[in-house]
């Protein structure tokens, strides 16, 4: 694989969003997903600045000069340090996953056709999706908002479609086209589901952090967010990750989509996604539908082990984006 060099000057225009020659600290805080789940919020960073003397004229900027003194190893060690709570984490709530295909538990089967009247999607479409996804949040439980899946470029590949296309990608998100989040259980305090963008016209990704405010944040910022909807035991709640392509198709990312799950502040919250996945490439969703229908066929009988497959493809997905 072709290694490609970037140099400390690319980092920082490529952090610098607004080319104004300075790191504001959105523009740190918007590029801080560090793979580690930890959300780092406005203080954190000063905190940052401070330990590896990131910011030495104290203005609370970053220049190109200041970039290129950091240490990264200083930066790493300090990282590495800092002790992480759970509440610190991106989402703090526990989940497992439930089969719903052939052969699965009658409620199991019953929700996933109540999902196909609903969204009124092709049954193949809904069958071959993944599992049912039931997530617990304790008190203190959260998860800052973040999108179900990702954007895709013709070099993304869809978790569920890329064995059968055979096709090596560069990058790869889960094609959650569609989600149907179930609440489970009334909440008795917090724990609603926020979106914090709904209906924003003039959104602009910077925009969601503002000062010391971050509408991203959970904990701290959901009565900010545009729209919340609250936790009632038999409801649902559904929504387009991606928008249409104009030719009856999915499109690009929805923006618009992003949600989180607020702060519980009192007693668990018990909630269940179904995620429909559909390749924004028509060709390779027909061939995976294709393949998962042979599959069924040539096993049949056998517990059609075929949409055990795609089960057992979605076992390890952990989405943190
Ligand atoms: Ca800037
Ligand atoms: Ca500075």
């Amino acid at each position: 694989m072709e290694m490609i060099e970037i140099s400390q000057m690319d980092i920082f225009n490529l952090l610098d969003h607004n080319q104004d020659g300075q790191l504001q600290l959105k523009e740190v805080l918007t590029h801080t997903r560090l793979g580690n789940g930890r959300w780092m919020t406005p203080e954190n960073i000063r905190e940052m600045y401070t330990a590896v003397k990131a910011d030495p004229d104290g203005n609370g900027v970053l220049s190109l000069e200041e970039f290129k003194q950091l240490n990264i190893r200083d930066f790493h060690k300090y990282m590495g340090n800092q002790k992480v709570k759970m509440s610190d984490l991106v989402r703090n709530s526990q989940h497992t996953w439930l089969y719903q295909g052939e052969g699965a538990h009658q409620v199991m089967r019953a929700i996933r056709q109540r999902v196909m009247r609903l969204t009124r999607l092709p049954p193949e479409i809904v069958e071959h999706s993944e599992p049912l996804q039931v997530v617990r949040y304790d008190q203190g439980g959260h998860y800052h908002a973040h999108m179900d899946s990702g954007p895709v470029f013709p070099e993304t590949a869809c978790s569920h479609t890329k064995l059968v296309a055979n096709e090596s990608a560069p990058f790869e998100t889960s094609c959650r086209y569609v989600t149907v989040l179930f609440y489970l259980n009334n909440v008795t305090g917090g724990g609603e589901t926020v979106f914090p963008i709904a209906d924003n016209r003039t959104y602009e990704e910077m925009s969601l952090i503002q000062n010391d405010i971050d509408l991203r944040d959970t904990r701290k910022n959901c009565d900010k967010g545009n729209l919340r909807v609250k936790p009632q035991q038999g409801t649902a709640v559904f929504w387009y990750n991606y928008l249409s392509d104009g030719e009856g198709w999915v499109g690009e990312l929805d923006d618009f989509a992003l949600h989180g799950g607020c702060l519980v502040t009192q007693g668990t919250k018990w909630i269940a996604n179904n995620w429909i996945n559909v390749d924004p490439n028509r060709r390779r969703q027909q061939q995976f539908q294709q393949e998962m229908e042979r599959l069924a066929g040539s096993e049949a009988g056998a517990g059609a082990p075929g949409e055990w497959t795609v089960d057992k493809a979605y076992s390890g997905v952990h989405l943190e984006l």
